[in-house]
């Protein structure tokens, strides 16, 4: 008997149909954002870039500056990730950037790499150097490189707290003539110095 390709009357769909509990309705949904986020500086915002050393309170500034608006995303043509957020600075608003961790401007890494970058390129209309400053001497030597690339610095002198716990007092007044740029305490963690910070940033962006 030749075999027949025609479907048998009786044959229906419904056998392959999943039962509920297997519905697609019961899958997590994955969110795919609609569009990738646009290149930093892309905006017609002005760049703030928190630039510094690791583990000096950048992240923490930057949710300061920000609140909840932040977005992670690689940066353009590479598979460093930074986050971007949102600031309001007495009215102007500005692209911040949270950049990874620098060491010196001789890069190591790919994310050093990219810092360097950000700071030669002229992305960033101001570099705010966080420094940590119960270690300000080891710090100094990359915000002496940072001011040397020419980009608009200011300098925030994080970690005010600790500092002070181990006895060291700064002299704000003598370290802002010999840098040539602004100079301002901060304890982020408790939000102490960021209104200031967030002054002088609209006194620059302005
Ligand atoms: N005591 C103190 N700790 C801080 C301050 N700012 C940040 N930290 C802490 O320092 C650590 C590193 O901060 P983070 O923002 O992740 O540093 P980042 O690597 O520069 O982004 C975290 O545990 C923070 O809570 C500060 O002003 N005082
Ligand atoms: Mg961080």
């Amino acid at each position: 008997m030749p075999y027949n390709l025609a479907r048998p009357k009786k044959f229906s769909l419904t056998k392959f149909f999943l039962p509920p509990k297997f519905a697609l309705t019961n899958i997590s949904p994955v969110i795919v954002p609609e569009t990738a986020p646009p290149a930093i500086g892309s905006r017609t915002a002005p760049v703030v870039a928190l630039v510094g050393g690791p583990n000096v309170g950048k992240s923490v500034v930057f949710h300061r500056l920000t609140g909840a608006y932040a977005v992670v995303s690689n940066y353009p043509g590479t598979t460093v990730e930074v986050s971007r957020g949102r600031g309001r600075f007495c009215g102007i608003e500005a692209e911040v950037v949270d950049t990874p961790g620098l060491r010196s401007l001789l890069p190591l890494s790919d994310e050093e790499r990219l810092t360097r970058r950000m700071l030669l390129d002229g992305t960033a209309s101001l570099v705010v150097n966080v420094v940590d400053a119960k270690n300000i001497d080891r710090h100094l030597p990359l915000t002496l490189q940072i001011i040397e690339t020419g980009a608009p610095v200011i300098v925030l002198l994080n970690m005010m707290d600790e500092a002070e716990r181990v006895g060291l007092r700064i002299d704000l007044g003598a370290l802002e003539s010999e840098l040539g740029v602004g100079v301002l305490p901060c304890v982020a963690t408790r939000g102490s110095g960021i209104d200031e910070l967030e002054r002088r940033i609209h006194a620059h962006l302005r």
